[in-house]
């Protein structure tokens, strides 16, 4: 099949069975290999060991000689309305989760996606198509990709913008033996903008487009597993699972970007804006059912306690005292500091 009918028939497939956004680029190597080769030698990866796999920074031939292209594919998961979250992270009482893990956890349902669409393409236009998916799912540098597939530029928060969807919208890219028509990467619209680094509570956004992950607070609520070190936990706030600030302050997600109707991930209503002591108790006693299918699993139990926990010390409020002294004498030693944490935090 000719190269351009081939590139027509993927993207009319995709956009029609719940893709946004579908872009192509041509296996070479890219100046990021060496942007995130310096990145990880400054440790700016924190505990992340996983991501010194050097496949990341590497042209995708070293995976497989044969691969030509990078599909690059986008899902918006803007589905809720942009104020809720904003509000709640003002009221002492609530905890704020972001976005991402209020629905169904994205990597298994758009691994099943992709490789059903592959094999249709395979069946119906490419029989001797080989591929391989990433969702999150291994050394790739996704962001990469999908800004050399045009599907938008690097904020200064490091996310991936389009104009018309802002930032809310996950990635996965599909590596191919075939050539492709290939995009162009978009022009970068930050422009003179600063919010979403002046935004930052903990100063995670330390250059242009540059994250140190040891600050940011998406990693010291989900990927760190041990205590928050105690210079970041004011900083932290009511943020219980990860961290939407760079993003929620950005002038491209405020105005603009598509809300997604008739979104079939499963809100979890229970997730938004929750009140402190109803989380922690949803969290204590039903853990094993919540978990299902929710990327909060990724933080464990104890990971999703202790920052309940340090949220109820930010909040000030003596309600909370006996909930969180219950665990000073918790025989888990990450709990049992967290609470002295977040009882000194509720008397400073
Ligand atoms: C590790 C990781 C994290 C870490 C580190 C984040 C980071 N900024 O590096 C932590 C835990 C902090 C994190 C947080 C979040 N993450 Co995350 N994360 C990843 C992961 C697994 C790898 C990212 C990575 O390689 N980082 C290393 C840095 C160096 O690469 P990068 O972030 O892509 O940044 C590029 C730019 O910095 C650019 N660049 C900057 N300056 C310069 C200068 C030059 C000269 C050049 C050439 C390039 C360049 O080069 C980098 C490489 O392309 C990706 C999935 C994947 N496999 O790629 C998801 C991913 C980036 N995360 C995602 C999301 C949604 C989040 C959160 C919003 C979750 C949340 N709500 O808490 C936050 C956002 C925080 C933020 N502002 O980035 C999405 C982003 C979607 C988007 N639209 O951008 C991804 C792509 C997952 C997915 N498949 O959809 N994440
Ligand atoms: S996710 Fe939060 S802590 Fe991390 S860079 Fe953005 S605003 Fe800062
Ligand atoms: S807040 Fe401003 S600087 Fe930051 S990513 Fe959005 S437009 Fe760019």
């Amino acid at each position: 099949m000719k190269t351009n009918i081939l590139s027509k028939n993927i993207k009319n497939i995709f956009l029609s069975n719940g893709f946004d956004m579908v872009g192509f680029t041509n296996a070479k190597d890219i100046p990021d290999f060496n942007f995130l080769k310096s990145w990880i030698s400054n440790n700016n990866h924190a505990e992340m060991k996983y991501l010194e796999d050097e496949r990341r920074q590497q042209n995708i031939k070293k995976l497989n000689l044969n691969f030509q292209s990078v599909i690059s594919c986008a899902i918006n998961y803007n589905t809720i309305d942009k104020n809720i979250n904003s509000k709640s992270s003002k009221e002492n009482n609530k905890a704020w989760i972001s976005r991402y893990a209020l629905i169904d956890d994205y990597h298994k349902i758009i691994n099943k996606k992709l490789k059903s669409l592959m094999e249709i393409i395979k069946l119906d236009y490419c029989e001797d198509i080989n591929y391989k998916i990433y969702v999150d799912t291994g050394p790739l540098l996704e962001r990469a990709y999908s800004y050399q597939s045009g599907l938008g530029w690097f904020g200064k928060n490091s996310c991936l913008i389009n104009k018309d969807l802002g930032s809310w919208f996950f990635i996965s890219e599909v590596l191919i033996n075939k050539k492709l028509e290939y995009d162009q990467p978009v022009k970068d619209m930050c422009g003179s903008c600063t919010k979403c680094i002046d935004s930052c509570p903990t100063g995670a956004i330390v250059d242009n487009k540059k994250i140190d992950a040891n600050k940011c607070i998406s990693y010291l609520t989900i990927e760190n597993k041990d205590t928050i070190p105690s210079n970041f936990l004011k900083k932290i706030g009511n943020n219980i699972y990860g961290c939407d600030i760079c993003q929620e302050v950005c002038p491209w997600n405020n105005k603009k970007a598509k809300i997604k109707n008739n979104f079939n991930w499963n809100l979890r209503d229970f997730f938004v804006s929750p009140e402190l002591d109803k989380i922690l108790q949803l969290i204590e006693t039903q853990w094993d059912e919540v978990k299902i299918k929710s990327p909060i699993k990724r933080a464990k139990k104890r990971g999703f306690l202790r920052n309940i926990l340090i949220a109820m010390g930010n909040s000030k409020n003596s309600y909370y005292k006996p909930k969180v002294q219950k665990y000073l004498k918790s025989d888990d030693k990450i709990l049992a500091t967290t609470a002295k944490q977040a009882i000194l935090l509720m008397e400073s």
